[in-house]
């Protein structure tokens, strides 16, 4: 009891000191909430779809649902939801997680015809005993929880497939090849969640996940310390179980960018043929600190804050020795 007392009397006495500060250690104190930050450049539309959630104070979980079901639902946006790129039998098959700040998360993998893999995720999560639901059972779980079938293969899609066909080239994920939408959010509780969701590598073999659904490699999030979601070849985040290491290394310390380069050199030391993908890292800390790092130049992300919206190229390994 009388710790608690004296804590008090200290945080009080603290606070009224706190003019003492330099004013560069009391911007410092302060955290930077709410904010959302998310991959690539349809994080954009995406982030702003979030912060009208996170600006009325709103919950971090409920903005990321929002902000992507934006890309989800866009053909314009040819790696996400509808109009995804599909496999290499022409068929769109999506992939999805989301998290939250009290570690529930829910994911599901190869869905077809659902619009919105991530709100089934949530579904999953919020009203089943299982973290992760795939295929026709995902497919049948969506039907039952009322969401509407309907062909996510637009003519473009169709086209670009059919194209493929001709000369069946493995494409690598970069920036005339990107994908995944990851959106990680601290709401003005200071509390953190993240969602990803992508139509996976461009036509990759039938049946193919991604680590885009797998919670820990697509995305991970711990309230205590903070978020990271990736893009990219997912082969490589999933053997590094790649976003769980972010946070880990959070944790130990690093700042969000400082992890991300730790990630892309442990996958560069782990894995010899990474030079030939791209893999990006984005990380939210509780502070609301950000920062990314990719593998090869080309990967940019989007932010906005109360200062407003930005779209940031993230630092590379490969670009920054060039
Ligand atoms: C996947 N990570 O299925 C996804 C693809 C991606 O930018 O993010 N591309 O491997």
């Amino acid at each position: 009891m009388s710790s608690r007392r004296d804590f008090l009397k200290l945080s009080a006495l603290t606070g009224a000191l706190s003019f003492l500060l330099p004013k560069a250690a009391r911007a410092a104190a302060k955290i930077n909430k709410p904010i959302v930050v998310s991959t690539w450049e349809h994080g954009m539309p995406a982030n702003q779809a979030a912060w009208d959630v996170l600006k009325t104070g709103g919950r971090a979980l409920d903005a990321v649902e929002a902000g992507v079901r934006i890309p989800e639902a866009d053909p314009k946006v040819r790696t996400v939801g509808l109009g995804g790129y599909p496999d290499r039998e022409g068929k769109v098959t999506l992939d999805a997680c989301i998290m939250d700040e009290h570690m529930n998360c829910g994911s599901v993998a190869f869905l077809q015809d659902i619009k919105h893999p991530i709100s089934v995720a949530r579904k999953v999560m919020e009203n089943t005993p299982h973290v992760m639901l795939v295929g026709e059972g995902a497919k049948q779980f969506a039907l039952q929880q009322g969401f509407i079938e309907e062909d996510l293969l637009t003519a473009e899609s169709r086209a670009d497939w059919q194209q493929w066909l001709q000369d069946q080239q493995v494409q690598m994920i970069n920036i005339e090849n990107h994908d995944t939408i990851g959106m990680l959010a601290l709401d003005s509780d200071g509390n953190l969640s993240g969602a990803c969701t992508t139509s996976g590598a461009a036509y990759k073999m039938h049946g193919r996940v991604g680590d885009s659904p797998l919670i820990g490699a697509g995305l991970y999030v711990d309230n205590e310390v903070g978020a990271a979601t990736a893009t990219g070849m997912g082969e490589l985040m999933i053997k590094t179980v790649g976003c769980h290491l972010v946070v880990e290394l959070m944790r130990q310390g690093a700042s969000p960018e400082e992890a991300c380069r730790q990630a892309v050199l442990r996958i560069a030391k782990k894995l010899g043929d990474y030079a030939q993908f791209q893999v990006g890292f984005l990380a939210l800390n509780k502070r609301g600190e950000y920062g990314a790092y990719c593998i090869q130049s080309g990967f940019n992300y989007a932010v906005q804050q109360q200062s407003g919206a930005q779209l940031i190229d993230g630092k590379s390994l490969l670009g920054d020795k060039a």
